[in-house]
């Protein structure tokens, strides 16, 4: 039965790959997203719209990723020739400071009369911090970018007061030891806990948030570490992303994770009778975005952008804006509109809409207040000092195990234990009866 599973599967394989190489590449768009990170149709809908627009087929070969710097270390090997890609602002800041991005080229959406909503609906709120991000180049040329939103802590207030969860001192609360989750995302883990071990500095203006970003220390590298290992014995989990559901099944109280997580997050939760909450601590944290590039392996860089535009299309950015509870970069006054509940209480967006913004109600965790984006930062790249980086992590992901392993590998051995014992007995007994 298995052999014949593999040999269909196998078969499958093939006939797929032969109907691709068949195909010829400029019919094929091969899109590199994070996963649950697009709405249900979206990709349907681009490729009916494309033939619209051009009068020509294409098809989507649509693949997905959870961590960032694996991501990128596919497209540093070159191994892969992606047309569009989603990675993180301080990943685009390192994509272009190496020469791996193609720059935009409009050329083809005028040919075709196509409207360029990528011009029209960037907010410039994300444009000038795209345009800070490399002094020599204008990030914009390369680079839209797709969503954006905070890093923050999802708790549960059944468990976790506010106060608690106010302050980055959270990930390492004895109280909730065994119910605590990490990103697995260094960088979005470092700042943070970089931040709250600095708020004395930033306080006294010694340093700044963005000089914090760009902090590659040896120092800060073994004082952040001290702090992860530290907190490690209680944390459950370093998860990609499922520590949404984790919060939703009350498997974990507390989460260090990003704001679209945790709409989503509390919008399940609410279905299941469980309350969740997010908030930004009080000491600073990270704004961040994805964006879309055209790495310089692409093959097909005229749907490359004609994808990128598509998405920049406001129905399309409110469809994936519902569906994964992620706010899209779209400074479109009907995205604005499309999230508007007089129920809650007003928010200053001026920052992001324009002067007219400065106070409407919207959920404060999706489009966050001006009070809470002044006391965030973008990340930035570190170069070659990443390595060190990442070595700390593998330090604090593979050194002690954390409660939950250690639960879940103490109750694996009593089983194996429990079993060989028995088996044992059975086989004593077995051998008793054939001896009498
Ligand atoms: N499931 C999609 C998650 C994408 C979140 N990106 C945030 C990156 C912050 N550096």
């Amino acid at each position: 039965m298995n052999k014949i599973f593999k040999s269909v599967a196998v078969a499958a394989a093939i006939i797929s790959a032969v109907s691709l190489s068949a195909k010829d590449r400029k019919d094929i768009l091969k899109v590199y997203n994070w996963s649950d990170y697009i709405a249900e149709g979206v990709i349907d809908d681009f490729e009916a719209w494309y033939k619209e627009q051009t009068g020509n087929d294409i098809e989507v070969i649509y693949m997905t990723f959870d961590v960032n710097e694996s991501m990128l270390s596919k497209i540093e090997k070159g191994h892969e020739d992606y047309d569009v890609v989603c990675p993180s602002d301080y990943i685009i800041e390192r994509m272009l400071n190496n020469g791996l991005l193609l720059p935009l080229d409009f050329d083809a959406l005028e040919k075709t009369g196509t409207e360029n909503y990528i011009v029209k609906n960037t907010s410039p709120y994300i444009r000038n911090m795209f345009s800070q991000i490399n002094p020599k180049i204008d990030a914009n040329k390369y680079s839209v970018a797709f969503m954006w939103g905070t890093t923050g802590i999802i708790y549960n207030p059944e468990f976790v007061s506010k106060e608690d969860a106010s302050t980055w001192n959270v990930i390492r609360n004895p109280k909730y030891f065994g119910k605590i989750l990490l990103k697995d995302a260094p960088r979005d883990v470092y700042a943070p806990v970089l931040i709250y071990l600095k708020q004395d500095e930033l306080k006294s203006g010694k340093v700044t948030l963005q000089e914090l970003m760009s902090d590659s220390s040896d120092e800060s590298l073994a004082a952040v570490e001290a702090m992860l290992m530290e907190a490690k014995p209680g944390v459950c989990g370093f998860e990609a992303d499922l520590g949404k559901e984790q919060m939703t099944k009350n498997r974990a109280w507390v989460s260090l994770n990003w704001s679209g997580d945790a709409v989503w997050a509390i919008e399940e939760a609410a279905a299941v009778g469980v309350t969740l909450d997010y908030i930004v601590p009080e000491e600073g944290s990270t704004v961040w975005f994805d964006g879309w590039v055209i790495p310089k392996y692409a093959k097909n860089t005229e749907a490359a952008t004609y994808f990128i535009n598509f998405m920049c299309r406001p129905d399309i950015a409110i469809r994936n804006m519902e569906e994964t509870g992620y706010i899209a970069a779209n400074g479109a006054w009907e995205v604005l509109e499309s999230q508007i509940d007089e129920s809650l209480d007003p928010v200053d967006l001026s920052y992001f809409f324009g002067e007219e913004a400065d106070s409407v109600r919207v959920d404060p965790i999706l489009y966050p207040d001006r009070a809470v984006i002044e006391r965030c930062a973008l990340e930035h790249d570190w170069g070659e000092d990443t390595e060190k980086l990442l070595d700390m992590w593998q330090n604090v992901k593979g050194s002690k195990a954390g409660a939950v392993t250690y639960i879940i590998l103490g109750v694996a051995v009593l089983a194996i234990a429990g079993a060989a014992f028995a088996s044992k007995k059975k086989k004593s007994s077995r051998h008793s009866k054939k001896r009498r």
